[in-house]
């Protein structure tokens, strides 16, 4: 950020961004939708990094404003949620193969759960967007994840600024607890859905064998 902008015109190429990504992201929903195939993404959301959390976080990290552009990766930040674990492993695919975004860190936070317990999967891109200057070179965070995972996300966070990231012992254990259960509820599904599959599989192999008799 330079020194003598406005806030309203540092952010809008972030602005942009996020809302031209999360028509993008919506459009993969709506084709495996139209070709009538399971889609790996269930809702998109998308956000700008309020004003507030931007300078908390700078205060944090030791990020000086200069250097916002290139030290704080989620000031525009989309969330992707899917059914299955299986699903958030095929978005990241999908994001790979696009040349509309270049990945430049991928973070694993389901095989390397945080400490608190939190799962997701975070990817880091570079995205170009058009403004009035010409082509300006952003920052963007996604965030996937199941919807279970979100769900523990979203009342750890809201919690978060009740205890002001200090929980109680108590409160942190539970939140353990239920990021366990959050674990063993995603496992669950997985399999219930492969058997699933299974079975549509044997079944449209009988009857396509009983119909070649
Ligand atoms: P917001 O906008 O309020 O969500 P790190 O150094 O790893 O702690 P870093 O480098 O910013 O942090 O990257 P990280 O962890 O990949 O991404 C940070 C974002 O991930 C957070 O954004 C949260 O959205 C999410 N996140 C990370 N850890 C947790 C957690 O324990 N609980 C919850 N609920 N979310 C988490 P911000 O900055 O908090 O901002």
């Amino acid at each position: 950020m330079e020194e003598n902008q406005s806030w309203d015109e540092f952010l809008v190429p972030y602005q942009q961004a996020v809302e031209e990504l999360k028509i993008k992201l919506k459009g993969i929903r709506k084709q495996f939708r139209k070709e009538n195939l399971h889609t790996p993404i269930e809702f998109v959301t998308g956000r700008v990094k309020p004003v507030d959390s931007i300078l908390a976080k700078a205060e944090l990290r030791n990020i000086p404003l200069k250097h916002l552009e290139t030290d704080m990766q989620d000031i525009a930040g989309l969330r992707i949620m899917c059914q299955f674990v299986e699903d958030i492993h095929e978005v990241v695919r999908l994001l790979r193969n696009r040349n509309d975004i270049k990945i430049i860190e991928e973070r694993d936070y389901i095989t390397n759960k945080k400490e608190s317990g939190y799962r997701s999967y975070h990817v880091v891109f570079e995205y170009p967007v058009q403004v009035i200057e010409g082509e300006k070179i952003i920052l963007a965070e996604v965030q996937i994840r199941t919807l279970s995972m979100n769900f523990w996300a979203t009342i750890e966070h809201s919690l978060n600024y009740k205890y002001n990231g200090e929980f109680p012992e108590d409160i942190k254990l539970r939140l353990k607890r239920a990021a366990e259960a959050v674990f063993q509820l995603d496992e669950e599904m997985s399999q219930i859905r492969e058997e699933i599959q299974e079975a549509q599989h044997m079944f449209s192999y009988s009857k396509r064998s009983s119909t070649e008799e």
